[in-house]
């Protein structure tokens, strides 16, 4: 028997873009979910994992496959329907699952053969059983997933190409801010893979660079952050000589313990939401989190650094709150904290978080020519209405928010302090000019965004 597993892609998808930019090279990452269900999947099915982020392949010039399983994040929607259709028409059955499939399943019952929605782990020798004799279903769901005794995944199945492998140490989150789809998803409860299965999963990938995708490596009560110390502690102990980066809460800064043991088990980077530069905006999106009082953020960045872990910074632009100006506020919040990298999104509604139900509600999702609009759904994209800022204003703030970040002065700045402080000065040179050249790719994107939908969606546009 043999099984396709596709990541489609999405050419609007910036980090994506390595032709256009070669400093992306270094941000292209493996997509876990499909190496997880090839690891689920016995051994009498031959496996060929296919990402399109790194070219599309020949379909009709390849076997003919018994299965198709396709995966895909929202903004990845639309392909995904493309490349379903096509092995439909062949005659080949094709799945889908994920995120997507899970949020917006009639959308997509009605392009694929069947649909698993939630996590597979529970579910996915089923749907491989009932393809072997004929009798797909049209929905599994999957659910929460028990993820105490699962196998590794394949991290065989992907050649080289990859600046990064990729493993997951915990899953769901129970913070539920207001515009993140992780706790509807993977729900509130924090799963813990035990650490034994952890470290032997390391072991099997061949990158040197690995990113860790949970998305609270540390989570938030102290029985959390004793666990995340003895994953390192095991980590160091198994000489796995991997470098890693990794998602947290801003309290990952708080304990000096839990920050030596993360370096010495090769932690080099972490990506913390700070969201918003006001409390108004961190109220809005149920951050409660970073709201606690006396939290001093450029104290938590500093702390982490002195470990030699590099912190990127996450916010967001567009939220109720935002006025005119919030732009360059953002940038100076990031410039206060000391962040070596800053990563701004647009206010994204996506499905099944309680933005999208407030944001329908109000009619203001903007772009809602679904499925095709659904690929403008990178948070790259301003796709919604947002309420002290119209089309060009939104657009304006985030190229002002990147423009004063990535300005060549601030830039050499961030570089000299990371050299005085006998950090990474090569890393933070690297890193910055990555972002900084994803600066003008995007200029060109909002414009062409512009002109396809600013008159018709936003009834605004100056191009
Ligand atoms: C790692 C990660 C990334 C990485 C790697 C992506 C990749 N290709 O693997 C990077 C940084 C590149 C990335 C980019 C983006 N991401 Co991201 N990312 C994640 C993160 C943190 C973990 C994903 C992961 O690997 N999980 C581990 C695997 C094992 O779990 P899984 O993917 O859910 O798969 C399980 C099930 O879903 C199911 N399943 C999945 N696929 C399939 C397919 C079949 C056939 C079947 C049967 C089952 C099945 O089975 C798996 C095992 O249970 C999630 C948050 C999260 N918790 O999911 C956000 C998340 C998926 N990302 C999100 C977003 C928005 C993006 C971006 C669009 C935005 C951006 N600009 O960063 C881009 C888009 C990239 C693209 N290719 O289009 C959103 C997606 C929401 C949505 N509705 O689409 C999430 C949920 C975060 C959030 N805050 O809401 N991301
Ligand atoms: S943004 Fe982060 S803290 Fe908030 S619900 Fe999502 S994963 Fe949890």
């Amino acid at each position: 028997m043999r099984l396709y597993l596709i990541n489609p892609s999405n050419p609007l998808v910036s980090i994506v873009r390595v032709k256009e930019s070669r400093w992306n090279r270094y941000r292209v990452w493996k997509p876990l979910s499909l190496m997880v269900l090839a690891g689920l999947t016995p051994p009498q099915w031959e496996i060929t994992i296919v990402d399109e982020n790194l070219g599309v392949p020949d379909y009709p010039a390849m076997p003919r496959p018994d299965l198709v399983g396709i995966t895909a994040f929202t903004a990845q929607a639309n392909r995904a329907y493309e490349v379903a259709a096509d092995f439909r028409r062949l005659g080949v059955p094709v799945v889908m699952g994920g995120i997507h499939a899970t949020m917006c399943l009639n959308e997509v019952m009605e392009r694929v053969d069947s649909v698993v929605t939630g996590e597979a782990e529970g579910v996915w020798r089923q749907v491989l059983e009932d393809t072997r004799h004929g009798c797909l279903k049209r929905r599994y769901d999957g659910g929460l997933a028990e993820i105490d005794n699962v196998p590794p995944a394949r991290h065989d199945l992907l050649a080289g190409g990859y600046a990064l492998g990729a493993i997951q140490t915990t899953r769901g989150c129970p913070m539920n801010c207001n515009f993140c789809s992780v706790t509807a998803f993977n729900g509130a409860r924090y799963r813990q893979r035990p650490i034994p299965d952890v470290v032997r999963e390391f072991q099997l990938i061949r990158e040197k660079h690995v990113l860790v995708v949970d998305d609270n490596l540390i989570g938030t009560r102290p029985e959390h952050i004793a666990r995340a110390k003895d994953l390192f502690r095991a980590i160091a102990q198994a000489n796995l000589r991997k470098e890693w980066v990794a998602q947290a809460t801003v309290n990952f800064g708080d304990d000096e313990e839990l920050l030596a043991l993360a370096a010495k088990a090769g932690c080099r980077g972490v990506f913390i939401g700070f969201e918003s530069p006001t409390p108004e905006g961190l109220l809005d999106l149920g951050k409660k989190f970073n709201l606690l009082k006396g939290r001093d953020f450029r104290a938590s960045v500093r702390r982490i650094q002195r470990h030699n872990i590099l912190v990127v910074g996450s916010f967001i632009i567009g939220l109720d709150n935002d006025k005119p100006g919030i732009g360059k506020r953002t940038a100076a919040a990031a410039s206060q904290y000391g962040v070596d990298n800053l990563n701004a999104m647009f206010l994204t509604p996506l499905p099944g978080t309680r933005l999208w139900d407030q944001m329908k509600s109000e009619g203001r999702i903007a772009l809602d020519t679904f499925p095709q609009d659904w690929k403008y759904y990178t948070l790259t994209f301003p796709v919604a209405r947002y309420k002290h800022l119209s089309l060009d204003g939104v657009i304006e703030e985030m190229i002002s928010c990147d423009r004063d970040f990535y300005s060549m002065p601030r830039i050499l700045r961030r570089v000299w302090c990371s050299l005085w402080r006998r950090r990474k000065p090569l890393i933070t040179l690297v890193g910055n000019l990555s972002y900084r050249s994803n600066v003008r790719l995007n200029c060109k994107a909002y414009a062409d965004f512009k002109c396809q939908h600013g008159k018709r969606r936003y009834g605004v546009s100056k191009v």
